[in-house]
């Protein structure tokens, strides 16, 4: 039976209040969860993931989780370590622990951020099984994360989907997001994917809507029932390049993880 009541962790963040907007409209009845207090939300659990009790009493009950929660750039190793490492292993215990059957979990693509621009093409995207090739702590994290994913599914027969999310925000800013954005809609309509597709096992999929200029493969997540509707290049004549071009000044303008390659924790 389709998950009703999903529990929504780092809810007061970038992409958790785009989806705490959005996720109701597809029927979930939303629990949130952040370490900060979530606006406009009175009933939500204001808690770190690190405090074990009010993460098993918020997981109790739920159909399933979309973990958003931790560090969302490069931060020092002990900072990611014990907010994206530690953190979802706590809530992967949790979920194990209380018998919730289903987690999406909020991947990056800075999994894959060292690999060059050449390997990812809007003709020939970047596979799901390419080699990992992170650019930061932050990515090894996620990393990490995918890696709990694929053994709580395998061990304790959780289903887990792993999103490696591009950029996701209400509009592309600059050349680079042309090509990485996901947008708030379009994320709603994978995370609903996600948490819906029968069978998924432990399943790995890019988070982008339909670019024309997209560098990752969407098969994966078109084979969960996702169904992009949006595409980056409506901006494209605001943000300026032409088609193509790509954003080539500086040196990290070669790799996938575009800025992200080049920030020291
Ligand atoms: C991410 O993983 C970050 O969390 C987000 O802030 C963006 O920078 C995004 O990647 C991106 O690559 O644009």
């Amino acid at each position: 039976t389709a998950p009703r009541t999903v529990l929504l962790t780092g809810a007061a963040g970038g992409v958790g209040t785009l989806m705490r907007e959005r996720l109701p409209g597809y029927g979930y009845e939303l629990r949130l969860f952040d370490r900060v207090p979530v606006a406009g939300a009175p009933d939500a659990v204001t808690a770190d993931l690190l405090d074990e009790g009010a993460l098993r009493a918020a997981v109790r009950g739920v159909d399933a989780v979309v973990h958003l929660a931790g560090i969302a750039t490069e931060a020092p190793f002990d900072q990611i370590l014990q907010a994206n490492i530690v953190g979802t292993h706590r809530l992967f215990e949790a979920v194990r622990a209380e018998g919730v059957r289903r987690v999406v979990f909020a991947s990056s693509n800075h999994t894959v951020g060292f690999t060059p621009l050449e390997a990812g093409s809007p003709s020939a995207p970047l596979p799901v099984g390419t080699p990992l090739r992170p650019d930061t702590y932050y990515g090894v994290s996620k990393v990490f994360g995918e890696a709990l994913a694929s053994l709580y599914a395998d061990k304790y027969g959780v289903q887990t989907v792993s999103l490696r999310i591009g950029s996701c925000a209400p509009e592309p800013t600059d050349v680079r997001m042309l090509s990485t954005w996901l947008s708030p809609d379009d994320c709603a309509r994978l995370v609903h994917a996600a948490l819906t597709a029968p069978d998924v096992g432990h399943t790995v999929v890019y988070g982008l809507s339909a670019n024309t200029r997209g560098w990752w493969d969407l098969a994966p997540a078109r084979a969960l029932g996702y169904q992009p509707r949006d595409d980056a290049e409506v901006f494209a004549a605001r943000i300026t390049a032409e088609p193509g071009e790509g954003d080539r000044r500086g040196p990290a303008a070669g790799l996938l993880g575009g800025h992200f390659t080049d920030l020291e924790p």
